[in-house]
């Protein structure tokens, strides 16, 4: 390696976007990656966001008392104490992540979608789920369930309760999915135009859609790029996983489930 090479690849890493994690006590592996994570890649960068889906699902703030999720509001916090600034955007998942939770891992909700501009890119963000749009049904279980009244009203149930309602929207959406084809599960091309000329952006990261991939749109000065983070899964044969870094170059990089770059 000449050392101009060497300096290429010793650009700092600014900020890290991840997403999809669904962590779960059930799932040991995941939430260890999870932790080895943010203890090692996460520490060392800037900025970290944390673009949605990264609970299974989140029934209310009031469920930090679960020791669990007390230990993931930790290993954020420690990150953020280490000086790393740190990013929510909800999910489909997690949406009633609120400011209790916030504070407890020293970290900042942001709205869906969010404009940065960083390392002289300009980068939109977002979890992903609201350009799904051919997807009627869900769509309008979105639009019900992110009313602040009904959610005022969910919260004021007991926890139990909450958690077994959520079980139930669990079963229910596992059973639609089966019958709803990979493109009506899939963004929605005019719904992602859409983002890109409300947000005035060229570069998209979300998560949601399980498909990771980056998909150039358009061309020369129309030219777009989307960037579709994995989810995670380390509890399996084949883990899967991953992240996209942004470095001081104003390089976005995509790095597969053991951390290396994605060519
Ligand atoms: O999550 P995933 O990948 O399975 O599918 C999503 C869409 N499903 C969901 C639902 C979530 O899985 C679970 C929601 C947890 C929320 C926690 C808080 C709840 C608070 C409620 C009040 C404020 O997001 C799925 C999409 C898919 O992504 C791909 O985009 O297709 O959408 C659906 O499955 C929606 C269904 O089509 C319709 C769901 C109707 C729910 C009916 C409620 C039944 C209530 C039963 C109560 C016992
Ligand atoms: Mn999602």
């Amino acid at each position: 390696m000449t050392d101009f090479q060497f300096m290429q690849k010793a650009q700092p890493t600014v900020a890290l976007f991840v997403s999809d994690l669904h962590l779960q006590a059930s799932l040991p592996r995941t939430t260890a990656a999870f932790l080895a994570f943010l203890q090692t890649h996460a520490a060392r960068t800037q900025q970290l966001y944390l673009l949605g889906d990264i609970f299974e699902y989140w029934a209310g703030d009031d469920d930090l008392a679960t020791p669990y999720n007390q230990q993931i509001a930790d290993a954020i916090q420690a990150v953020h104490k280490q000086g790393v600034a740190i990013f929510w955007i909800a999910g489909n998942r997690d949406f009633l992540v609120g400011q209790g939770f916030a504070d407890a891992a020293g970290l900042v909700l942001l709205d869906d979608p969010h404009v940065i501009t960083l390392a002289g890119r300009t980068i939109a963000l977002a979890h992903g789920d609201a350009q799904c749009t051919d997807d009627h049904a869900y769509m309008a279980f979105r639009a019900q369930v992110r009313q602040p009244a009904y959610q005022q009203q969910f919260l004021a149930m007991p926890l139990a309760q909450r958690k077994a309602i959520i079980e139930g929207i669990r079963k229910n959406s596992q059973d639609a999915n089966q019958n709803k084809t990979v493109e009506i599960m899939d963004v929605n091309a005019g719904a992602i135009d859409q983002l890109f000329a409300q947000t005035g952006t060229r570069v998209l990261i979300h998560g949601h859609t399980h498909r990771p991939a980056l998909h150039h749109l358009g061309d020369g000065e129309a030219q777009r790029l989307r960037y579709v983070l994995p989810d995670w899964e380390y509890d399996v044969e084949t883990p899967r996983g991953g992240w996209i870094s942004l470095t001081a170059d104003g390089v976005l990089h995509r790095h597969g489930a053991d951390g290396a770059e994605i060519g």
